[in-house]
C-alpha cells in the first residue's frame, strides 16, 4: 500500500510518519521545499514531542520519502491548510489545489481522502472537480473525509488512540477509508457519510467555543456581581450534570477561534449561538485590556507614579511556545501601545525570544510589578505568591482570585 500525502504541516506530517511506522509506503508532499528538505534529513519543522525520533526511524528505513511534487500511490490524503478571505469566508483554494495536482495520476479503485478542515459539501464539491477533469474515473474512485481531531503536543498519542470519524460519499468509500486507518487507529473508526463528517469537525470545535464563551460571560458578569467566578464554577460543576469550563482571556489558537466561522458563514441566519460564542470570546481579549488599562491609570491616580507593569504569558493556551491567533499576543500589543511611555516587561517562559518584545523572567517581572496582568496560565506561573501589595488582574486562574 502506498500513500501519498499532500501537506506535510501540524497534521499531515504526523499523520504520514505515524502511517510509515506501520508499514504504510508514504510518499510525503509539501509546496515549501525548505520543509521537503528538512523533512528529508529528518529534521522536524514542528514541534511535536516524540516525533522526531520516529521521522529519523521512517526516512532511514525507507518507508517515507518527502517531495515537492505527489507521485502515483494507491491512497491520496489532502492536509492542507484552509484559510479565510475577505470577511471570515474559507478559501478552500490549497485543498482544491492539491486535489488538482493529483487528479492526473488517480487509477481506478484508489482512494482519495479529505482530512482538512472544510466547509460542508467540500467533498462533493472535489469529487465532481475530479470527475470533470477524469470523466472515466466517474463512481471508480473512493472518495471520503476524514477529519482529524489531536491536540497539539500530544499528537502521536492521539492519533493513535482517538476515536475517528470517516465519511465517505458512497458506503464502499467508508469501508476502504476505515481499512486504511484501521492500520495505524486503535480507537473506534465510525463510519457516516462525508457531509456529516465535515460538520462533526466544525461541530467539535463550535461547541468547545460556545462553552468557553459561557465561562467568560460568567467571569463578565461575576466582576460586576462582586463574585470569584472561579469558586462559582468550581461549586456549580459539583452538580452531576453541569461541566462548565474556564474563563480566559480569550479563545487563540488556528482551530477553535477559527472553526465556528466556516458553519457561520455557510448559514448565517441559523448559526446565531455559535456567531455569538465568538463575539463573546473575542469581546473577552478586548475586556481584558480595558481592565488592565484601568488598573495602571487607578494606581497612578491612587500613587502619583506610573506603575511598573508585568504583562504574563503570550502563547494562546498553558505550556507551550505557540503564539498562533493568541489574545495574549493581542492584549499584550494593545497595552504596549497605549501605554508606551510606561514600563512595562513583557513575560512568555516557553520561547527564548520574540521578534518585538524583549522578553523578562517570570519571577524578576513579577517581583518588581506593581500591577500584574496575568493571561496565559502556564505551570511556573503557579509558583509564585499573591502579594496584597500589587494590583493583580488573574484573568486565567492562576491564583483564582
Ligand atoms: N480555553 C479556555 N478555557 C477552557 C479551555 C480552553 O479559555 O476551559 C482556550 C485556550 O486557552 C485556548 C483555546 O481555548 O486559547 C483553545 O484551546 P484548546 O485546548 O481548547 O484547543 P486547541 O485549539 O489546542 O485544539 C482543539 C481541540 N478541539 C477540541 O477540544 C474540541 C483539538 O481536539 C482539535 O484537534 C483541534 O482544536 C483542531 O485541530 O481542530
Amino acid at each position: 500500500m502506498k500513500a501519498c500525502f499532500m501537506g506535510l504541516g501540524y497534521i499531515g506530517l504526523p499523520t504520514s510518519i505515524i502511517a510509515a511506522a506501520n508499514g504504510i509506503q508514504v510518499h510525503g508532499v509539501d509546496i515549501n521545499p525548505e520543509v521537503v528538505k528538512q523533512t528529508n534529513a529528518g529534521h522536524l519543522h514542528i514541534i511535536e514531542p516524540g516525533l522526531e525520533e520516529m521521522l529519523r526511524q521512517v526516512v532511514s528505513s525507507g518507508k517515507f520519502k518527502a517531495d515537492v511534487k505527489p507521485e502515483q500511490s494507491d491512497a491520496y490524503f489532502i492536509v492542507v491548510p484552509t484559510p479565510f478571505k475577505g470577511d471570515h469566508q474559507p478559501d478552500i483554494s490549497y485543498v482544491e489545489a492539491a486535489t488538482r495536482s493529483v487528479t492526473p495520476l488517480l487509477k481506478e479503485g484508489d482512494l482519495f481522502v479529505i482530512e482538512s478542515t472544510s466547509p460542508v459539501g467540500t467533498t462533493e464539491l472535489m469529487a465532481e472537480l475530479i470527475h470533470q477533469l477524469r470523466p472515466e474515473l466517474n463512481g471508480k474512485i473512493h472518495i471520503a473525509y476524514c477529519p482529524e481531531r489531536v491536540l497539539p503536543g500530544n499528537v502521536i498519542y492521539e492519533l493513535t488512540h482517538n476515536d475517528r470519524v470517516i465519511g465517505g460519499l458512497t458506503p464502499e468509500a467508508t469501508q476502504k477509508a476505515i481499512e486504511f486507518y484501521a492500520t495505524f487507529v486503535t480507537g473506534t473508526l465510525h463510519p457516516t457519510n462525508a457531509r456529516t463528517a465535515e460538520m462533526c469537525k466544525l461541530t467539535e470545535n463550535s461547541s468547545r467555543d460556545v462553552q468557553i464563551a459561557f465561562a467568560n460571560e460568567l467571569s463578565m458578569i461575576c466582576e460586576k456581581a462582586g463574585i470569584n467566578v472561579w469558586d462559582l464554577i468550581a461549586l456549580a460543576n459539583r452538580h452531576p450534570r453541569v461541566n462548565i469550563l474556564q474563563p480566559g482571556c480569550g479563545v487563540g489558537g488556528h482551530c477553535i477561534a477559527v472553526d465556528p466561522y466556516f458553519i457561520t458563514a455557510a448559514y448565517p441566519e441559523q448559526a446565531q449561538i455559535i456567531a455569538k460564542a465568538r463575539q463573546i470570546n473575542n469581546f473577552k481579549a478586548q475586556w481584558c485590556a480595558e481592565r488592565a488599562k484601568n488598573a495602571v491609570l487607578r494606581f497612578q491616580l491612587d500613587h502619583g507614579r506610573k506603575p511598573q507593569i508585568a504583562l504574563m504569558g503570550l502563547a494562546f493556551k498553558p505550556n507551550i511556545d505557540d503564539l498562533r491567533e493568541s489574545p495574549a499576543v493581542e492584549i499584550v500589543e494593545e497595552l504596549t501601545r497605549e501605554l508606551a511611555d510606561y514600563p512595562i516587561d513583557v513575560v512568555e517562559p516557553n520561547i527564548k525570544s520574540h521578534p518585538k518584545h524583549e522578553l523578562t523572567d517570570y519571577r524578576t517581572a513579577y517581583e518588581r510589578a506593581d500591577v500584574v496582568v496575568l493571561l496565559t496560565a502556564h505551570e511556573p506561573f503557579k509558583s509564585l505568591k499573591w502579594d496584597d501589595n500589587k494590583v493583580i488582574l488573574d484573568f486565567c486562574g492562576i491564583f483564582r482570585r
